[in-house]
């Protein structure tokens, strides 16, 4: 009976969310009501192949670090463009894709981002954050100062649509939106590391409003990651981490 309660309260919680009102909803469903469902086209590796193409996903993840010093050097836009349409490939509740992704190389607007940013992150730093999470981050030497936000030839700001809008002007209810859009980012990090391209996963605090209103984004998206895309420097350092085991990330049941 307690999870039962749970499961309501976590029902009630997502229609509250996009403020529903189910006795006052619509008839139809938000996707078309005769959605066809054809084969799906699959070949099956060997169990050889699978092996040498996990080990090979594997070497291309973990070359992926998140890079703080970024070349002025040009990325040619078409490159960006089929990245995103990677990202675009996540899985998203009910598959309502609940995603932005503003790509800004004009230079005055990445002036105006780094500005914004640097500007609440001096106060982060200084004031919000607090001595634990500044002292944790020492290592890392982070500050304040973000060069990269100028240096990258590309900006991309992903934004969270925390509901749509249908034609008839009602909301339409973005599912598990956040879970969506983090994965969609998921694949947007491995897209750019896999086309040989450099990032930097940054969550600006407290930017969101200033940045939404700089990008002229609606009143249902929300700012969910910014990531400046290019190459490294030619001098980009990065600190010396230690990824966890595989032994100490998975427990196995057989
Ligand atoms: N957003 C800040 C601070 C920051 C926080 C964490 I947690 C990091 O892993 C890194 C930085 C910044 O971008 O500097």
């Amino acid at each position: 009976r307690k999870t039962k309660k749970i499961i309501k309260k976590n029902i009630d919680d997502i229609n509250f969310h996009n403020s529903i009102d189910n006795d006052d909803c619509d008839e139809q469903p938000a996707l078309s009501k005769n959605l066809e469902h054809i084969p799906f086209e699959y070949s099956r590796p060997s169990e050889e192949n699978l092996l040498k193409r996990a080990r090979e996903f594997y070497d291309i993840t973990n070359a992926r670090r998140t890079i703080r010093f970024f070349s002025k050097d040009k990325v040619p836009k078409n490159i960006i463009r089929e990245i995103i349409r990677s990202a675009g490939t996540a899985p998203s509740g009910a598959h309502t894709e609940p995603w932005t992704f503003v790509v800004v190389s004009n230079k005055n607007i990445k002036m105006n981002i780094r500005k914004i940013i640097e500007t609440e992150e001096e106060i982060n730093y200084k004031k919000r954050m607090g001595k634990k999470w500044t002292t944790d981050l020492m290592p890392l030497k982070t500050n304040w100062i973000k060069e990269y936000l100028t240096d990258a030839p590309y900006l991309i700001i992903v934004f969270k649509q925390v509901y749509g809008l249908l034609p008839d002007g009602k909301k339409k209810i973005h599912y598990y939106n956040e879970m969506s859009v983090s994965i969609a980012c998921g694949i947007l990090l491995t897209a750019i590391q896999y086309a040989g391209l450099v990032t930097l996963t940054s969550t600006p605090l407290n930017c969101g409003p200033a940045l939404k209103k700089l990008l002229e984004r609606p009143d249902n998206e929300k700012l969910a990651i910014l990531l400046p895309v290019g190459y490294p420097a030619v001098d980009a350092t990065v600190p010396k981490l230690e990824r966890k085991s595989l032994d100490e990330i998975l427990v196995e049941f057989d």
